[in-house]
């Protein structure tokens, strides 16, 4: 028998200290969190209801769908279409806006979401996740389009995300610090099990995809080289790494124990006119609020990423987040190399 705090019970706590709060906030949350749990659940079966696999479909990056990615996909649509909290979805998996059909009312926020994050990683068993981001609809509009969307990560009035890991869980952010909660099957409820999670400044665990460094910018080859050489090299200190392919684990294990994570932009995107991989709305926007409430630093190496203002709805952005002495060291390096260039 638990006798924890319930993530429920722990939204409708924080919205008590909240003057004018009206409740809609906590609801759409709730509609959130239940779209997470049937996902967890749909993630868990896997083979069993014959949920792996690709469904040879691509989505509006050109990448193949798997199944699981339609059915999460459909799945948070479905929680919060009809709870008149909603004025408009935004997903990685679909092209355009996702307006809220006729017959339900819509409400002041926006809800946009990478509805299974990793998903390459979904037939081989490992963790994936879902990331989602709220924001305020703007004032006076009635039908949300793309543009409405595009709005700082400032702005964001909340942003958390599901792991489906060995257990799921929830990690979520309103401003005021971050919290984990981890999912009791035997009662289908999220249990508050991490409070006030916070990264420590320094690190010696750094996350890239290094098969690509030959593509990379000089300073992310420097910092990482650095890294590399260990306690031989310029830092003096050897550094462990660990790369998942599935930012939700990273960012995870980076909020539990540190580390730097990195997905930087590099000479075969820009060939192809990309300026990442990750996208800014779904994936680095939600992450970098996540990792700035628990005091550590995100940044594209060159600007903080909640300062970008965005100019497409499925905009990429290059991706450097994590403990902050680290981060620091990775912006100083690409600063030190713009200026030096300019020079
Ligand atoms: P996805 O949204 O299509 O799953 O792509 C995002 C994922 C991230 O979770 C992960 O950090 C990255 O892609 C892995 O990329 P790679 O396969 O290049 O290592
Ligand atoms: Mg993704």
């Amino acid at each position: 028998m638990h006798n924890g705090t319930t993530i429920t019970q722990f939204i409708i706590e924080e919205q008590r200290h909240i003057d004018n709060a009206t409740g809609d906030f906590t609801s759409l949350l709730n509609d959130v969190v239940t779209a997470c749990k049937v996902i967890s659940n749909a993630v868990n079966h896997g083979a069993l209801i014959d949920v792996l696999g690709s469904a040879e479909s691509e989505n509006i990056q050109g990448e193949t769908q798997k199944k699981l990615d339609i059915i999460s996909n459909d799945i948070f649509l479905k929680s919060n279409e009809w709870s008149g909290h909603v004025a408009a979805m935004a997903s990685e998996e679909m092209e355009d806006v996702y307006q809220i059909p006729s017959q339900y009312p819509r409400g002041k926020y926006l809800l946009v979401f990478d509805p299974l994050d990793g998903s390459s990683n979904i037939d081989v068993n490992v963790s994936v996740g879902t990331i989602f981001s709220i924001l305020r609809c703007p004032e006076g509009i009635e039908n949300p389009t793309a543009e409405d969307f595009l709005q700082p990560g400032s702005k964001q009035v909340c942003a958390g995300y599901a792991l489906y890991g060995p257990s799921s869980m929830m990690v979520l952010t309103t401003g005021n610090g971050v919290n984990g909660f981890t999912l009791d099957q035997n009662i289908g409820e999220f249990i508050l099990t991490h409070g006030a999670m916070s990264i420590p400044e320094d690190t010696q665990e750094f996350a890239v995809n290094a098969s690509n460094m030959r593509f990379w910018e000089a300073p992310l080859k420097r910092y990482i080289e650095e890294c590399l050489a260990g306690s031989e090299g310029p830092r003096g200190r050897d550094f462990n790494m660990r790369w998942i392919a599935s930012m939700v684990a990273e960012v995870h294990r980076i909020l539990t124990r540190g580390g730097v994570f990195m997905y930087p932009v590099d000479s075969k995107m820009k060939a192809k006119g990309l300026e990442g991989k990750l996208r800014l709305l779904y994936e680095a926007n939600p992450m970098s609020m996540i990792i700035e409430q628990a005091g550590g630093m995100s940044s594209t190496g060159r600007e903080r990423i909640m300062d970008i203002e965005p100019s497409d709805l499925h905009q990429r952005v290059p991706v450097i987040l994590g403990s902050r002495n680290e981060v620091q060291r990775a912006i100083d390096y690409h600063l030190r190399d713009d200026a030096e260039s300019a020079a």
